[in-house]
């Protein structure tokens, strides 16, 4: 008899830890549905941001400061033009972005300006904003826990130092903490930083295009929140699946073409904006010479001829192409698993067409 109430305890007892763990469980999953996620539902109700949609900065001077206001939101993102569906004409991506384009709004200053941006948060999360590549004061570095706390939602922070180094550079999320900051970089924020040297050199055009990589859901959801749940609270972050890979925020063939005109002399700035993929960007038809190495000029006797040139995350280069050989050209990712997925520009002479589109 004993024997039995003691058996009995025994199973009271597990009935009552399983259900422990079973409540316990449902509100970790509760939890994670707090997380910003991204749903199919959520797309349709997010603004709907296009290229044709992007707005470039005026900045306004104030003090002898030159100042750009940046504002984070959750958008619905036009990576490519794509047939009519539910969420509109078009191929949409659950981006977060600057300024309501991807990447957010170019910053162009010149060295020895002095500037300040005012950051205003309209995300679910907490963020931070770091210039890559400018020396900064340190107090603006932009390193959540280290040189300032998050920005919270519906806060505004703002940030200001001198524009010291000429170069080609970038602005992008540094997340709420080192643990967020990938899923942040990967929803989309990010953006070129161009210091113009006092005395530039002349070039009859210029480019500035910046590489990115994304998984991207077949209905528009973003799968870099899909980690960021995987991943909650731990140093554990599932390798995205990374199907997409976009310049300027946009696929081939409605990436922005590289336009030239026979005998013009081309710079082109490349910024590699992605959290982990090497792009070796290839031009066709035409050799480059690299100009600039992460904004720093490169010595003439120095400047390696290319046309295969290896971008890794967080690389700047700028190339200079002579158009010396007419045509219709692509300058493209010869990582071609990249290529095939959108990283490739047309590079096209003016006057000239692909022969055999139809
Ligand atoms: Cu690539």
């Amino acid at each position: 008899m004993r024997d039995i109430k003691i058996f009995i305890g025994i199973i009271i007892a597990l009935a009552l830890v399983v259900g422990i763990v079973s409540v316990s469980r449902n509100q970790t999953s509760e939890k994670n549905h707090d997380t910003p996620h991204s749903s199919t539902a959520n797309l349709e109700k997010l603004p709907l941001k296009t290229p044709s949609t992007r707005t470039a900065f005026a900045p306004t001077t104030k003090d002898g400061i030159k100042e750009f206001e940046l504002t984070l939101d959750e958008i619905r993102w036009e990576y490519a033009k794509g047939p009519s569906t539910a969420l509109g004409t078009g191929k949409f991506v659950h981006a977060w972005a600057y300024n309501g384009q991807v990447p957010g709004p170019e910053i162009r200053v010149t060295e020895g300006d002095k500037v300040r941006v005012v950051v205003k948060n309209n995300l679910p999360v907490g963020t931070s904003l770091h210039w890559h590549g400018v020396h900064v004061e340190n107090k603006a570095d932009g390193v959540p826990g280290l040189t300032q706390y998050p920005i919270k939602p519906g806060e505004t922070f703002t940030y200001e130092f001198t524009a010291k180094n000429a170069g080609t550079h970038f602005y992008h999320t540094h997340g709420s903490s080192h643990v967020d900051a990938v899923t942040q970089l990967d929803m989309g924020l990010y953006g070129a930083f161009i210091i113009e040297s006092k005395n530039p050199q002349k070039y009859d055009r210029e480019y500035v295009y910046m590489l990115d990589e994304w998984e991207i859901n077949p209905d528009g959801s973003n799968g870099a929140l899909d980690h960021a749940e995987e991943g909650e609270g731990e140093h554990v972050h599932k390798m995205p699946n990374y199907n997409i890979f976009t310049i300027n925020g946009r696929v081939f063939p409605d990436t922005e073409t590289l336009m030239v005109k026979e005998g013009e002399r081309v710079l082109i700035r490349l910024i590699n904006a992605g959290t982990q993929e090497i792009h070796p960007m290839h031009t066709h038809g035409h050799s480059f010479k690299v100009v600039a190495i992460d904004g720093n000029p490169v010595p003439q006797i120095a400047q390696q001829m290319r046309d295969n040139l290896p971008v890794l995350p967080g690389e700047r280069y700028d190339i200079e192409i002579v158009a010396d050989n007419p045509g219709v050209w692509l300058f493209h990712c010869h990582h071609v698993h990249h290529a095939s997925a959108g990283m490739v520009i047309p590079f096209f002479y003016e006057g000239y067409k692909p022969c055999c589109l139809e």
